[in-house]
């Protein structure tokens, strides 16, 4: 730059009815000023924000402007948002920055800010003088700005490049984050003198209007003035700036797990978090699905200690190999004639049997009937077994039969339905469902995890709620009412066979530990021996039902499963804390489990569980719903 040449800055602002449209700033020399003034103009009166009905152009001499490089600049891909956020956080991390988590968190405030969050890098101290406005960094540009083929539109590379060349050259400033506002434009980058300027391909969703910029401060607080005013005040020329991006995709080695990392970051964002811990003992659990108690039965763990002293702790090999043992045999057929079906199979646990049987009885070409709330285990399973999947409206026997006719004839074709959905603890019509399957043709299913033990008079489930005929494949679990744990199907000698010839999860895996097949068996005794428990269980869980509503919760029930609706997931999650607080265990169920906004709690009841234990939970409830509808 020739500084004998006499420099020119000019600012222009548009602004309709006192709301910002657009901006933009040059520095040229003298003869390209009133051209320079000219595009600065069009491009004001063009914006796709809409038409100003205010224009200004200010413009001031730029003498003895500094001359910096531009940073250079790479390119990384990000598919989403958490990809990208992933990538920021490696970033700032690699560059020897701590709290990244806390930095990044706060761009949900910088969004109606016109300037940027200047933050203190170490403490997170705000220290911009006005911080609706933020501090704006002006009076910069490219070097060559006037040669180039002036653009009508916002060149948002080159300009960004401009911005953070002269911030992160600014004393003080160690660091740059920017995000744009514009909700079509998802780049945004990372700048430090070392990184130079790094592009992100994407930060936010399309259509999304969040954005902004911080700028990261280490040093003294009272070197911040002379940190603004060389942002605001001096003159700077990039050297050096490219008009486009660079094509080439930075390729050097990207964790790749820092994108596992931004992902987590949503989930808690989102309210979503979840972990694993060992229920604390001294809170009583709403939670278990152990409905009859059986799980602490001294029979059972009787019966388990006498399997494992004969049997040994494992079962050494699957049950087509030498897996099989006695229990699992006299557990097989006893189920099956708890059932009253010719045969049963029993896997390890309610999903492999789940996703075994339905991969095994669908394949290509195939097509299954599945109710929307089906558990994970029946939407894995017809994942697996590749046959075209016809999801109809929850309970909707209407919807399922225009399913089936939608579907047309297959070699087979395959409706499955939770008998008592989990998350819900409503039911079936199950005469109906049958009726529909029989008319065309079609194999039913039904999942009677939450229904066995506890639905018909001796907890034989559905078949016998409604006396009614069994579904082709009876599948069910041994992890609920029976207190162990496992999966079966109950069918004819044919299906069994069948699925123990076919089903992968069944023919691939260690045959459950013999203990555990013992102990079920010893629970399908109990459970014939004394079936009044059956009742217990049903007649606690609408009792409880009974002190919702008198504490005004209305809630459905008939099974042992209560819903007590709260929609928020976050809020759902504070009303299970709250409860804690008072000693309940009651797991907020949240998506995915359920639907995005239909939040809840999942009360399970037990047969164990006395009657003033339910009114405290009640009462505990109604206060909980209280203390969080104030945030
Ligand atoms: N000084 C300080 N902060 C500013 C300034 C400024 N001069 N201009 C804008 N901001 C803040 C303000 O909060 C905006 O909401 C936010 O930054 C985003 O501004 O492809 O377009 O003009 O390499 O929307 C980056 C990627 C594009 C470009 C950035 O920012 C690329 C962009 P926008
Ligand atoms: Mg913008």
């Amino acid at each position: 730059m020739n500084n004998q040449r006499r420099l020119f800055s000019l600012k222009m602002r548009a602004s309709q009815q006192n709301r910002h449209i657009s901006g933009a700033e040059r520095i040229v020399p003298e003869e390209c000023v009133a051209a320079t003034a000219g595009e600065l103009v069009s491009r004001a009166m063009s914006h796709s924000k809409g038409q100003p009905d205010f224009v200004n152009v200010k413009i001031e001499s730029a003498d003895q402007p500094m001359e910096l490089p531009a940073l250079t600049a790479t390119t990384r891909e990000a598919a989403t948002p958490e990809a990208g956020w992933g990538i920021v956080k490696q970033l700032l991390a690699e560059s020897g920055f701590r709290r990244v988590d806390e930095i990044i968190g706060l761009f949900s405030q910088t969004y109606p800010m016109r300037g940027a969050m200047l933050l203190d890098a170490d403490t997170l101290e705000r220290l911009e003088p006005d911080r609706e406005r933020g501090v704006r960094a002006t009076y910069m540009d490219a070097a060559d700005s006037s040669k180039r083929t002036a653009p009508t539109a916002k060149n948002h590379f080159s300009e960004a490049l401009v911005l953070a060349t002269k911030v992160v050259n600014t004393p003080g400033i160690v660091g740059e984050i920017c995000m744009s506002d514009d909700p079509d434009y998802v780049t945004g980058y990372v700048a430090t003198k070392t990184l130079g300027y790094v592009r992100i391909t994407c930060l936010k969703r399309r259509g999304d209007p969040a954005g902004g910029r911080i700028f990261l401060y280490r040093g003294s607080k009272e070197r911040v003035s002379e940190t603004v005013e060389f942002l605001q005040c001096r003159r700077v020329l990039v050297t050096g700036v490219p008009s486009s991006p660079p094509t080439k995709t930075e390729t050097a080695a990207v964790d790749p797990l820092s994108e596992l990392d931004g992902e987590l970051d949503e989930i808690r964002r989102a309210g979503l978090w979840r972990s694993v811990r060992v229920s604390p003992p001294q809170l009583q659990s709403f939670a278990d699905n152990d409905y009859l108690g059986l799980s602490e039965d001294p029979r059972l763990k009787a019966a388990a200690v006498a399997a494992i002293a004969e049997f040994g702790t494992g079962s050494g090999a699957s049950r087509l190999v030498t897996g099989t043992k006695p229990p699992h045999l006299q557990l097989e057929r006893h189920l099956a004639a708890f059932k009253g079906t010719e045969d049963a199979v029993v896997w390890a646990t309610g999903y492999m049997a789940n996703v075994g049987a339905i991969s095994a009885l669908a394949g290509k070409g195939d097509a299954i009937f599945s109710d929307e709330l089906n558990h994970a285990s029946i939407v894995d399973g017809c994942r697996l077994s590749r046959a075209e999947v016809f999801i109809y409206r929850h309970n909707d026997l209407d919807d399922l039969s225009a399913k089936i006719a939608q579907a047309g004839p297959r070699r087979r074709r395959l409706a499955v339905t939770d008998a008592v959905f989990s998350m819900d603890g409503d039911w079936v019509d199950l005469p109906r469902f049958l009726e529909l399957c029989r008319a065309n043709g079609v194999i039913s299913m039904i999942d009677e995890a939450h229904a066995t033990g506890v639905m018909g008079d001796t907890g034989r489930g559905l078949c016998e709620h409604f006396g009614c005929g069994h579904p082709d494949i009876l599948m069910g679990t041994l992890s609920k009412a029976l207190g162990c744990e496992g999966g079966y199907v109950c069918a004819s000698r044919m299906v069994c066979d069948y699925l123990r010839n076919r089903s992968r999860s069944f023919i691939f895996s260690t045959a459950p530990c013999p203990a555990t097949a013992a102990a079920a068996d010893c629970a399908l005794t109990i459970l014939e021996e004394k079936p009044g428990l059956v009742l217990v269980v049903r007649n606690k869980a609408a009792a409880f039902a009974a002190l919702l509503a008198e504490r005004g919760m209305p809630v459905q029930s008939g099974s042992a499963i209560i819903p007590v609706m709260v929609g928020d997931e976050k809020r759902a999650s504070a009303v299970s804390q709250a409860l804690e607080r008072r000693g309940f265990l009651v797991p907020a169920i949240r998506y995915p489990t359920v639907a995005r906004g239909q939040a809840r709690l999942r009360v399970a009841i037990s047969a164990r569980m006395e009657k003033k234990d339910l009114e405290a939970l009640a009462d505990a409830i109604a206060e909980a719903m209280r203390e969080t509808a104030q945030d």
